[in-house]
């Protein structure tokens, strides 16, 4: 697929996928949506890490308002079925880790895929919006699904009914993301960690996406056969045994990813 509405590049396992309609602040048309969808797959295949950032000064304005077709015969339903939801569950399945890197606004349904990847590192001028209210909806695109976990859900309802802006700042201390950055180490913070998990135990990684997403809905007996189930596997790779020996050697991992 040639890419119109994003960039698109794998570098030392790193997929960054750079969302670049900057004039509209980045908001998903349907050809952005099937593109990332695209881009997130491909990155599935291929990349040890990927990024997802974008271009100019926002992140990704959520929807855009200009692409909704005829407003008295618009079926959101399957919009968000149909073309939100494959995006958002590609990113859980995605075998390697996802970071946001949240380069400005991330306003509705740009707010919540930005919540979904597995990472959320911003910089300290953007900021996190449920814009939905604004404009007479309710927050989707994981939006309610995401929040109550992360925040609790009297924070969670607050920000879904007001749609105030969340600093990242504040969303760091909250616990919605993972860390604020000062904007002028933002980029090189950002591609640090990426590298590092792009050169980490990309087999333990995967399974630590799938435990951690999987206790959301069980009990804590299940869980714990699933551990049990998916650290045996790690075990079984090269990784594993290459962490131990390195350990012994005093000397740095070389993890492959197998
Ligand atoms: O189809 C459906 O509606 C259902 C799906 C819903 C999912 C959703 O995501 S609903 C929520 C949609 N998003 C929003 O409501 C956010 C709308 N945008 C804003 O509130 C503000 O633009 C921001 C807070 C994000 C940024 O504000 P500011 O002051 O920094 O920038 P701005 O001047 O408002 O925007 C700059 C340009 O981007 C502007 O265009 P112009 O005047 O320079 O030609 C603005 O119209 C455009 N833009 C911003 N957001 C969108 C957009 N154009 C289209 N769609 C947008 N979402």
């Amino acid at each position: 697929m040639q890419y119109e509405t994003l960039h698109y590049d794998l570098t030392d396992g790193v997929a960054l996928i750079t969302l670049a309609r900057p004039d509209v602040m980045n908001a998903l048309n349907a050809q952005m949506r099937a593109e990332l969808l695209h881009a997130v797959k491909r990155a599935s295949g291929e990349a040890r890490a990927v990024v997802l950032t974008g271009e100019g000064r926002a992140f990704c304005a959520g929807q855009d308002l200009g692409d909704t077709g005829n407003l008295n015969n618009i079926n959101l339903e399957r919009l968000l079925r149909d073309e939100y939801t494959p995006i958002l569950l590609a990113i859980a399945d995605c075998p390697v880790p996802v970071i946001a890197a949240v380069n400005g606004v991330a306003a509705g349904a740009g707010a919540n895929l930005a919540l979904a990847c597995d990472v959320v590192i911003a910089t300290e001028s953007a900021s996190f919006m449920q814009a939905f209210s604004r404009i007479g909806l309710m927050p989707d695109a994981g939006g309610t699904y995401v929040l109550p976990r992360k925040l609790g859900l009297a924070r969670a309802m607050g920000l879904a009914l007001f749609a105030d802006k969340l600093s990242a700042r504040d969303a760091a201390d909250q616990g919605l993301i993972w860390e604020a950055v000062a904007d002028d180490a933002f980029e090189d913070h950002w591609r640090a960690r990426a590298d590092h998990l792009a050169s980490g135990p990309t087999q333990a990684f995967s399974r630590i996406k799938q435990a951690m997403r999987e206790s959301l809905a069980n009990g804590m007996e299940e869980q714990l056969m699933l551990e049990a189930r998916l650290q045996g596997e790690c075990g079984r790779t090269r990784d594993f045994r290459e962490g131990v020996v390195a350990f012994l050697d005093k000397r740095p991992t070389k993890f492959e990813g197998r």
